[in-house]
């Protein structure tokens, strides 16, 4: 008979009841449920003009929100306020912190960075894209307004970090810190069912994403780390495969099964990078670590970065140990 361990299930055998019950596992079951909505939404994206393109809008990275932007991004918060469990969010569609206005929310004893909808703009021409989150226990005492400090934290304080990846399935994978394990959206049950337990990302691995294009102005040891992978030969292992999709949650989650090693380097117009601290870098760095990867700015860990400011960048190399390694090195050999 077919075994079926669906994440509620998962969730008990794994924290206990008491996790159970506990505020981050409350959350990321609301996180569940709007992923099934936006999974029915991408899905006829295609068909339905009301859901497809773009608002007309821009976010506060200059980026044109997309329509399922907006949806994900306005559903996650109305499901939050009617739980409860959440105080305050950060969202890459809101310039300032979302204060939640939830009958109890003012209780709630956490908070939640997020990306909605990572990628977005790969919707219209049907490439995978991807919710992100990342959820800490607040600092300010519950009952009272959530303060801006709240969310200055390094990522290593994380209670709960995860992302959604709307492809060719439709998959939750997270970390509670206790390792990382894989969900695969059943459409014919409406369950999320274990389908990857306790991933470990290879400590090697014989792809690299960047972004290409930008090969001229990054750093020389960057450049020198890429000439590296596009070497052939015996002592390099190489050529490895370029893989880039545009979306980091489809890029990480290639990696984390596949192994590779996933790369946003600063820039001369963006010496901190492009990807943002609190709701891309730091849950994808805990879930790699926590699979046994590496994820670094090239000269310290990500999760060792204090935040100071909700939509911070930051430069990141995640992946395979070894890989992200050998770009240290190839960082350090450069000083
Ligand atoms: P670029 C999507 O906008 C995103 O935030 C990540 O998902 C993706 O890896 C990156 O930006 C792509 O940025 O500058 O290469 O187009």
């Amino acid at each position: 008979m077919e075994k079926i361990t669906t994440l509620n299930k998962h969730i008990i055998s794994t924290f206990g009841t008491g996790g159970f019950h506990g505020g981050v596992f409350t959350i990321l079951r609301e996180l569940v449920f709007v992923s099934k909505l936006m999974h029915r939404e991408i899905n006829k994206a295609g068909i339905v003009e009301s859901i497809r393109g773009g608002t007309g809008m821009r976010n506060i990275h200059g980026e044109d929100t997309q329509k399922l932007d907006k949806f994900a991004n306005d559903r996650l918060i109305s499901t939050l306020e009617a739980g409860g469990e959440c105080c305050a969010v950060v969202s890459e569609e809101n310039d300032d912190i979302i204060h939640l206005r939830g009958e109890n929310s003012r209780h709630g004893e956490y908070i939640l960075a997020i990306d909605p909808l990572d990628g977005s703009s790969n919707i219209d021409v049907n490439v995978t894209v991807g919710t992100v989150f990342s959820v800490y226990k607040r600092l300010s005492p519950a009952g009272g307004p959530c303060e801006e400090a709240d969310f200055f934290r390094s990522g290593s304080e994380q209670k709960l970090a995860g992302y959604i990846i709307f492809g060719s399935s439709t998959m939750l994978v997270f970390t509670a810190g206790k390792g990382v394990d894989g969900f695969t959206l059943d459409p014919s049950i409406g369950e999320f069912c274990l389908s990857h337990p306790q991933i470990k990302i290879p400590a090697n691995g014989s792809m690299y994403s960047v972004n290409q294009g930008r090969y001229s102005e990054f750093p020389g040891w960057v450049r020198n780390f890429i000439d590296y992978c596009c070497e052939s030969g015996p002592e390099t292992g190489g050529p490895y495969s370029y893989r880039y999709t545009g979306s980091m949650v489809a890029d990480i989650h290639r990696n984390m099964l596949k192994g590779g090693i996933f790369m946003y380097p600063p820039t001369r117009d963006r010496p901190k990078g492009k990807l943002r601290l609190l709701y891309e870098c730091n849950p994808v760095s805990f879930i790699i670590e926590e699979a046994g990867g590496r994820a670094t700015t090239g000269e310290e860990r990500i999760l060792d970065i204090k935040a100071s400011s909700v939509h911070e960048t930051t430069p990141i190399f995640a992946g395979s140990e070894n890989l992200v390694a050998m770009a240290e090195r190839y960082r350090r050999e450069s000083q």
